[in-house]
């Protein structure tokens, strides 16, 4: 069967990389709306060989879609989505208008496929930290029960979108040639050779919006709901890779050898751990290495030394391409399910 899919957002970052990975993960599209504000109409993008005009997003645009990717920002998709399940559209939304709507599902495939089964025409794509950082915690759960999660973000500047990204590049060849960075507008401050230590706004005592999703959603996500989380998040001047620095507390005691046995044969995860190896890039992962590619990996992975007489903690390090696995790849692989 092929489908008639929809792109919300279409011209945006990660409308972009959807419409990539529908290509790459040879979804069966009979038919592509691509669909973005009255700025962008009439423009043409080409898919698979056909030249594919832009139309308006309004409510009569979902009429016959069968699958509509949501790469709008909240309050566009608060509008329009539900227009497109009235439609008979089943959405797969990567903004966070939707993710903790008990009515509806969160999902990484890689942990939570069976979530998809009980849609009611609305799917949402949690946030990109969240995924990026649960993707290797989920088969350490598997294996030992993770109970508590602490975690530092060092996030790319992609998360802020086209312009983040060309606002940090702006700002890098101003200081490569020795000019005044101008006026940051993307970012709170400027991001080229400097780190901000806020994503999102604030909320609940000191803590980030950025920080709580990846509580609340990975409570939902891992169906954990007694899950402890602290997190903090901090935007880096790199491009579009996302890194995290993870410690988890479990139920029971396990080496990092048998959490690196686990972390090898997880799906969505390469591991890159050889601190004896000479090149850098075989040690552990950087963001350099996994950008514009699907798996989150994962290195340095050790024994939390600060709690011996538990034992019970193992902290790693990983990284992921915030575009594609935080976003656009994770959104396709859940189509592709709802397809099969
Ligand atoms: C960032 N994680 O890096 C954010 C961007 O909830 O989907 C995505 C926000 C979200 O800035």
């Amino acid at each position: 069967k092929q489908y008639t899919v929809a792109i919300l957002g279409a011209t945006g970052a990660v409308g972009t990389q959807m419409l990539e990975c529908l290509n790459e993960q040879e979804f069966p599209v009979g038919k592509l709306k691509l669909l973005a504000s009255a700025r962008s109409a009439g423009k043409t993008v080409e898919f698979r060989g056909e030249q594919i005009v832009i139309e308006e997003a309004c409510p009569e645009a979902f009429e016959g879609c069968d699958i509509v990717l949501g790469a709008a920002g909240d309050d566009i998709a608060k509008e329009l989505l539900p227009e497109a399940v009235k439609r008979g559209a089943v959405v797969v939304d990567n903004s966070h208008a939707f993710r903790m709507d008990p009515e509806v599902p969160l999902v990484v495939p890689e942990i939570n496929a069976d979530d998809i089964k009980w849609h009611h025409g609305l799917i949402a794509n949690p946030n990109c930290a969240t995924i990026i950082g649960l993707v290797p915690t989920w088969p350490l759960h598997q294996l030992a029960g993770v109970k508590r999660m602490i975690v530092s973000t060092y996030q790319a500047a992609s998360g802020a979108g086209a312009p983040g990204m060309a606002e940090l590049e702006a700002q890098l060849a101003a200081l490569g040639r020795g000019e005044e960075i101008p006026e940051p507008r993307a970012f709170a401050a400027q991001l080229a050779s400097n780190l901000i230590p806020q994503i999102g706004g604030v909320k609940e005592e000191g803590f980030t919006s950025e920080e709580m999703k990846l509580q609340n959603e990975g409570r939902k996500i891992m169906h954990l709901p007694e899950l402890r989380v602290n997190c903090t998040c901090v935007r880096v001047p790199v491009l579009r890779s996302h890194s995290e620095s993870i410690t988890l507390e479990f139920e029971r005691d396990i080496t990092a050898e048998e959490a690196r046995v686990a972390l090898a044969a997880a799906p969505g995860v390469k591991l890159v751990d050889d601190m004896s190896a000479e090149d850098a890039h075989e040690r552990f992962p950087m963001p350099m290495d996994t950008s514009d590619q699907d798996l989150i990996w994962v290195g340095r992975v050790r024994r939390d030394i600060s709690n011996p007489e538990a034992a019970r903690g193992i902290t790693f390090w990983c990284c992921g391409d915030q575009i594609r696995k935080g976003a656009a790849t994770n959104a396709v692989q859940i189509a592709k399910l709802l397809c099969e």
